[in-house]
Order: C-alpha cells, then structure tokens, then sequence
C-alpha cells in the first residue's frame, strides 16, 4: 500500500448500501418549484446527492451499530452514560459533561446560565444557532473573527483565527464583566469550515482569562481542526489528532458539542464545563428541557454511538481521507474556474454565489438561487449560506449583509465516494456555463427566526434556469 498517494482511497468497506433518488428533469423542476426554492423544504428521496449538510448524516461503522445493541435505556445512570463521560474526559479533558439532544440544547443552556441582558458574546463569525440562543437571553454578539475570513480569496493557513486586536477593543469598550464568554469555533462552519491554531487558542486564552472571561469551545468539527493543526501548524507534526484535539480543549472552560458532526452518529450533543457551580445549574436546567443529567434527551444507544464515534474520528486514516475528500471536490472545481472560498475547509466546499451569478445583487438572493439551480439541474441539495442564512439585525429589523454570499457543497462523513464527488464537480461545472441564464429569487414567506430553515420564494424571471 502506498501511503503516499495524492488521494487515498476510503478507509472502510461498505456492507450496507441506501438506493439514490432519481427524479428526472422535470420532477426536480417540479420539487423545487414546490418547495419554495428552499433546499430545506425538499424531500430527500427526491435528491440524488444530497449535500445539504454533514450533521446527522454520518454513516455508522458496525463497531457503533453493535454499540447500539448494547444500549442501557435505564431512566437513570445508564453505562452508555458512563461510558460517553469517561470517553469525553479523555479526549477533551473538561471535567463534567452533560448529555443534550443535540448541539442547540447544550448552546440553550450555556446561553441560558451565563448571559444576562446587555451582555456581549465575541465569537469568530456567527453560527446561526448559537447566534440566535446567545440574543434570545439579552446577548450581542460581537464578530472578532480576522478580516481574512470575510474574502473567499484570501489565502491563510487558519482563516478561522480570533483577531485578538478585535477581541482587546471589545474589552476596553464593555469591560470583562460584561462579557461571561468567548466562543471559539474550531472549525469556523460558515468561513467554509476554517480552522483556528493552537497559537491563537492559547493567545485569546491568556487575554480572555486575564480578564475574568471564559473560553467556550464550539467543539462541533473539533477533529476537522485538529488536522489542520496537524498538517500545518509547526510542531505538531508527530501528535496524534486526539493529542491535539485535547491540548486545544485544555486552554478553555468548557464546549458545546453537536455529536451529529464529529461524533460520527444521527443524533446527539453534550455540554461540557469545568465549573462546578455552572456544572450544578446545567443540570438543573438539563432536567427540565432535555431530560435526566444521565441521558439528556437521548437513548442510552446514542449515547454508546456518540463514545465510539469520537474515537474513530480521531483515527487518522479517518479523518485524512475525510478532509482530503473535500479537496478533491475543491481541486476538480477550481481546476474549471469555480469560484470558491480558499483555502479548502474541513467539511464543505463552499461556492462563492456573488462571483458565480455575478449578475445578481444580494438583495435578490444569489446562494439561495444558486443552491436551488444546482437541485434542478442536477439533483444536488446544497444549502445556502448568504444574506438568508444571515438574517435580520435583531434590535433594527434590517437584513444583515454578509460578505460572504455561498453555496455549500456538505459532504456527509464516509457516505459518498470519490466518484460521487466526480458527478457533482462536472454537474456544477455544466451550470456554470448557463449561469448567466438563472433567475434571483423574493420572498413569499419570510419566518420571524431561523428564516431559512423554512423561508420560502419565487423566481423574479418566469423560469428558475432560462430555457433549461
Ligand atoms: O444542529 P445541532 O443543534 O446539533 O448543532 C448546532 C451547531 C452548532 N455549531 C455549529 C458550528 C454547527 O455547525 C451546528 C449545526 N450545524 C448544522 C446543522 C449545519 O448544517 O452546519
């Protein structure tokens, strides 16, 4: 076996096989058309890639489906619970770990216990959920990401980095005392899954701590960044991703987690803290909105599927097939001129829908036009991450204006193959050359919150892909 091939092949055998939609031209013109040109709102057996997101649709190894029988659904102290703890403690090295149902149960609760009204949240670019969590409790959110992560083409090993500058000006504005905590995301999801270094950890650490402020994780694709620091940042050549994963935790107080991403399974997430007295109101919150401390609204099978996930994420065949498998699609595109966010991130592609649709304003949607032309010309669900995603300022009712305006090409883990990846970097390389010919969209539903899990829209030309 040469180990040093450019891309190595999947690291698994496959055992079980789901059949692909197969809607033909006219049905996709239809399905989206019905869905209100929300890739949201279409039906998954009606998608033939589906790379709307890689939450939740991991396939499991048979060592996590076996977990699955071994399932304790005691109300009570299940193992699995036992288990997913002492696997936690390992990897991440945070002292309590509360199980939640997923990712935005465990941001409601630290949202909940730490933010008063008037408070301000820094964070490396928003995240809608733990945005929205952070207002609904009287937050502000404070973007002290690097102005580089803001320019699809800029070119920087962790685009995902804090600006410690913006986070200092921050301070000297508000003071520490208004500020419970920093969220570090590792990797930055909406900069196109950008990872942060350790340097910078360990300097926005020493900052936050030295004003009384606390470092919270977003922990989400924490395993995507532990190789980025792996392959890039000197120094940690030789370490192991779970050295890694565990040295970044360890210059923080706690992370939310959304097990549907890193932890490999469908479903899950937890919350970790290292207070004792925030971990005691976290479980008094836990029992009212998730459940008992010990399952935190899941099965004792999740929970048994989420502790063998982390570690086979850390495994490095794993997780190097995982990242190079985004950059296969990445090269294909751009080898045709797509534009796209650079460098490559951990978990997506993200097409650049401003430079793609270069005739389109903003103010007509061009991602979520795009991501809908993509589903009708191809079958591929990808989702849009632009101004629909961004939402409306929450004290003005204005529309945000997102730098970046993209498409997301999510490849779900260990699902598709290199000649999945094939189909839809040709497909996108086809629409490319009609992309003059795509209609912007307007609003026929707009929802008060989360507008573009269920936002619907019309074309403003007759038809979404003129003459297609
Ligand atoms: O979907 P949840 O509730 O398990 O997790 C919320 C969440 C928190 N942080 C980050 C960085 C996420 O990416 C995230 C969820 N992401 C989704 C659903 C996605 O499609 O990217």
């Amino acid at each position: 076996m040469d180990e040093k091939m450019k891309f190595m092949p999947e690291p698994f055998k496959i055992k079980m096989v789901e059949k692909m939609g197969s809607l033909d031209k006219e049905g996709r013109k239809m399905a989206i058309k019905e869905a209100g040109y929300n890739t949201f709102l279409t039906n998954s057996e009606d998608c033939y890639i589906d790379l709307l997101t890689d939450s939740g649709t991991n396939a499991m190894s048979d060592r996590q489906w076996a977990g699955l029988m071994m399932g304790d659904e005691a109300y009570a102290g299940s193992r699995n619970f036992f288990h997913l703890q002492s696997v936690v403690r390992e990897y991440f090295g945070f002292k309590h770990v509360v199980p939640t149902h997923q990712g935005r149960g465990a941001e409601n609760i630290l949202s909940t216990l730490t933010i008063k009204p008037g408070d301000y949240i820094p964070g490396n670019m928003y995240f809608t959920t733990t945005r929205f969590h952070q207002e609904r409790n009287g937050g502000v959110f404070r973007d002290v990401i690097i102005d580089e992560a803001h320019d699809p083409a800029a070119i920087h090993p962790f685009k995902g980095n804090i600006d410690l500058n913006k986070f200092q000006t921050l301070i000297d504005e508000v003071g520490g005392k208004k500020i419970p905590y920093i969220c570090v995301a590792v990797t930055v999801n909406l900069a196109g899954g950008q990872p942060v270094s350790i340097g910078n950890i360990k300097a926005v650490s020493e900052l936050a701590h030295k004003h009384g402020i606390k470092v919270m994780f977003d922990a989400t694709r924490c395993v995507e960044n532990a190789y980025f620091i792996k392959t890039r940042e000197k120094g940690y050549e030789d370490k192991t991703i779970k050295e890694i994963v565990h040295e970044m935790f360890s210059y923080g107080d706690g992370c939310t987690m959304s097990g549907k991403k890193d932890c490999l399974t469908n479903i899950g997430g937890f919350l970790c803290i290292n207070d004792d007295e925030l971990y005691t109101k976290a479980t008094g919150m836990v029992v009212q909105f998730e459940g008992m401390p010990s399952y935190g609204g899941l099965a004792g099978r999740d929970m048994e599927a989420m502790a063998i996930g982390l570690t086979e994420s850390c495994e490095f065949p794993y997780i190097s097939h995982r990242v190079n498998q985004v950059r296969y699609l990445g090269e294909k595109l751009d080898a045709a001129g797509i534009p796209m966010i650079k460098p490559y991130g951990g978990h997506a592609i993200f097409v650049d829908a401003r430079a793609f649709l270069d005739h389109l304003n903003q103010n007509v949607f061009p991602a979520q036009a795009l991501a809908s032309a993509i589903f009708e010309f191809s079958g591929v669900r990808a989702m849009e991450r632009g101004i629909i995603s961004a939402g409306r300022d929450i004290v003005t009712g204005e529309d945000h204006y997102p730098k970046l305006e993209t498409v997301r090409l999510t490849i779900p883990r260990r699902v598709y193959t290199y000649a999945h990846m094939d189909y839809v970097a040709e497909a996108i390389i086809e629409l490319y050359k009609k992309r003059r010919d795509i209609s912007g969209l307007r609003w026929v539903y707009e929802p008060k919150v989360l507008r573009f899990f269920t936002g619907r829209f019309e074309t403003i030309n007759e038809e979404l892909i003129k003459g297609y």
